[in-house]
């Protein structure tokens, strides 16, 4: 591998668990007394120390079972996860159809600590289990000419209700170029918090691309197909006018509606200061090389 993990959020950073399992009395004590408004925010530890789990599982976009960012915790309960088998297809050495559990038995799943950005301009940090993907490509065995990755979302309107509805087309699909999806960074996310995925965050196995927007990282896939073309994505389709295949995090480039410049981060109020948008939300050190001589207002 040419590349190794970096990622500047620590365990340190974390939470500590009395903090988390307590933080409603902690923070009644803080309303009380002290000001919240002089805790620390930018990069504070404030800005690293990961989101509570009611945030992570109750705030979420799965269009699958609705529009509201409160629809996933009410109504993914209805999915069932297990069997799910995975097809991988495409230009591999292996291809077939595969148990979640037959993957996951073969990877090495661990903790990392991610700044999760969505595109409507909020963010969280997210303590993910998971694996590399690129570890899974390499035990279905990548093919010379493959370029790119594409990713596919269970079809299922029986138990997906928002799929009986023309939102967007389904199955929700999404795309990486190859060396984005062979990247350290890149992850297969199996839980959350040291836990089994729930299922609004995308059970059984979900995508997780820190330094993209958040619907990059696609949930609940199915399918995974390497190809030598640009796969489509799913909200690139419904309006490419505002979104892009590669949707890198850029306070640079706003989105046609909105400003990219600044976010509010998740669980600390409407009211809040909303902090500046770092370049690929981040991780412009472990990053930015692969789009080295790349127009990024062009390739948004
Ligand atoms: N299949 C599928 N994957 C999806 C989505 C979706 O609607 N369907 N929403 C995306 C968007 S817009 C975001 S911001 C993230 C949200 O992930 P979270 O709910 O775990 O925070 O999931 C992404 N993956
Ligand atoms: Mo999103």
């Amino acid at each position: 591998m040419a590349y190794r993990w970096k990622n500047t959020l620590q365990p340190r950073d974390a939470t500590p668990q009395q903090i988390f399992f307590n933080r409603r009395a902690i923070l009644g004590a803080l309303a009380a007394g002290a000001a919240v408004s002089t805790l620390p925010h930018g990069a504070g530890a404030d800005t690293l120390a990961p989101n509570p789990w009611e945030d992570i599982t109750q705030y979420n976009n799965f269009y699958e079972f609705g529009t509201d960012k409160s629809d996933p915790a009410k109504y993914a309960g209805a999915l069932t996860t297990s069997p799910w088998p995975i097809v991988i297809d495409g230009l591999v050495e292996r291809p077939g159809t595969f148990d979640v559990q037959e993957i996951v038995a073969q990877m090495t799943e661990e903790e990392r600590i991610y700044r999760f950005r969505c595109v409507e301009a909020w963010s969280m940090v997210v303590p993910w289990m998971g694996f590399e993907l690129a570890d899974m490509l390499a035990w279905a065995g990548v093919l010379p000419e493959a370029r790119y990755v594409a990713f596919e979302t269970l079809l299922r309107p029986e138990e997906m209700r928002g799929q009986r509805f023309r939102t967007l087309d389904w199955p929700y699909v999404e795309g990486l170029r190859l060396d984005e999806a062979m990247h350290p960074l890149t992850l297969m996310a199996t839980g959350l918090y040291g836990k089994p995925m729930p299922k609004q965050n995308g059970a059984p196995l979900r995508l997780v691309v820190p330094w993209k927007y958040g619907f990059k990282s696609i949930k609940s896939i199915v399918r995974i197909t390497l190809t030598k073309d640009e796969p489509p994505s799913s909200w690139a389709l419904a309006n490419p006018r505002e979104y892009g295949f590669y949707s890198n995090v850029n306070p640079n480039v706003d989105h046609p509606r909105w400003s990219q410049a600044t976010e509010r981060r998740i669980g600390q109020g409407l009211f809040a200061r909303r902090t500046p948008t770092l370049m690929f939300n981040g991780y412009e050190e472990d990053v930015a090389g692969l789009y080295a001589g790349m127009d990024l207002q062009k390739h948004f």
